[in-house]
């Protein structure tokens, strides 16, 4: 399972500067609308630092990080459902992203042109969330017609008519479906609906922005309950230029302890619910994404679906007692590495072998 998540938001708000600093790349990020036309996908490691850890450990210098694969897409505007600005057929290439971020604009440049003649964040969010529930309202709007007819003939669909018709009442309403938690969201799977998705916002700050924290509370509240991170997409795209040392040193003089992209990480796992577990050995080390709460055949599923069905026993060791033990050998002679079963839980940092019989 690999996260991925979509960049969405105004013109020239900053959401490929924000892109090319979390994914190292260099897709045009320009000071003018629409300089985004076709979408730019990238794939970013998941940084964490126990993985190389591990990889001294192990002596192997194959690791292999969790991913995140960014979409980075064309501005939506009001009016986009029917074809201003450059229309809203490109969501088509976000429908199958996990979460959706949107940039918000709350930077302060008078060179940088805005799409109105000025930003006003509340207003923004408001115009981007239109635009999505006007979306998905086509797309369930296409659908539900036929749907109407398969399940006159085949009453099992049902329930899932039920749904359809209920999230269709609610887009008719102007309302996003997420905050919506009596919705059945397998029910829906189907229709890869832009305002299921959970949504995280980034308010791309100017660097005095990052410590404002009167701005950020005036900010959150538009937002809650989602999730709102205050990240300054330029300071980002230096901080992208640096070697780690540096990059900390400046993050630092601006009072901030996490990039952007570790920030945004950790928000997007927050948000799904998601958690990794790590497995090492002189092949390689790997960080593996699972749900919170996912047991340990499920966990062994991430791997290879023949894991889950031959599940046999999890040895798992905390990463910090094999660090603190020096080696596996040492680990379990410390009593430190436990057999687990089909009900156990995995845990934040479980180092695991699975035995599994195919
Ligand atoms: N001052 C300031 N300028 C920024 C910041 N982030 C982006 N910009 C500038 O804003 C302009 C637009 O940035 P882009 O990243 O191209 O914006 P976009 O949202 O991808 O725009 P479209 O692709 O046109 O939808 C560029 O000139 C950026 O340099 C920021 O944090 N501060
Ligand atoms: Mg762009």
């Amino acid at each position: 399972m690999s996260l991925s998540i979509a960049i969405v938001g105004l013109p020239n708000v900053g959401k490929s500067t924000l892109f090319n600093a979390l994914t190292g790349s260099r897709v045009l990020a320009a000071n003018y609308p629409f300089a985004t036309i076709e979408p730019n996908t990238g794939i970013v490691p998941v940084p964490d630092e126990r993985l190389a850890k591990l990889a001294e450990l192990y002596h192997t210098e194959k690791i292999v990080p969790a991913t995140v694969t960014f979409v980075d897409i064309a501005g939506l505007v009001a009016g986009a459902s029917e074809g201003e600005g450059l229309g809203n057929q490109f969501l088509s290439h976000i429908r199958t992203t996990q979460a959706i971020v949107q940039v918000v604009r709350a930077f302060e440049d008078p060179n940088v042109t805005h799409v109105d003649e000025a930003h006003d964040p509340a207003k923004d969010i408001g115009v981007i969330n239109t635009e999505l529930v006007l979306a998905d309202l086509q797309t369930v709007g296409r659908r539900l017609p036929k749907f109407e007819k398969e399940a006159r003939a085949n009453p099992k669909l049902q329930p899932v008519l039920a749904a359809y018709q209920q999230v269709h009442k609610l887009l008719n309403d102007g309302q996003p479906l997420w905050n919506h938690p009596e919705i059945n969201a397998e029910l829906i799977a189907d229709l890869q609906l832009l305002t299921a998705k959970p949504a995280i916002y980034v308010f791309n700050v100017d660097e005095a922005g990052l410590n404002d924290k009167t701005k950020h509370a005036e900010l959150r509240e538009l937002v809650a309950p989602a999730q709102a991170l205050f990240i300054c997409a330029k300071l980002e795209s230096e901080l992208a230029e640096l070697d780690q040392a540096d990059a900390e040193e400046l993050l630092g003089s601006y009072g901030q302890a996490e990039s952007g992209l570790v920030q945004l990480i950790h928000a997007a796992y927050e948000t799904l619910g998601l958690q990794s577990y790590l497995t090492a050995g002189v092949k390689e080390v790997r960080a593996w994404t699972i749900p919170k709460g996912a047991t340990a055949p499920q966990a062994a599923g991430a791997i290879h679906g023949d894991f889950e069905r031959g599940f046999i026993a999890a040895d798992v060791v905390s990463y910090q007692d094999l660090l603190a033990d020096g080696s596996l050998v040492a680990a379990r002679a410390a009593g430190h590495v436990r057999t687990e079963g089909k009900q156990y839980v995995m845990q934040p940092d479980d180092v695991v072998e699975f035995k599994f019989n195919v």
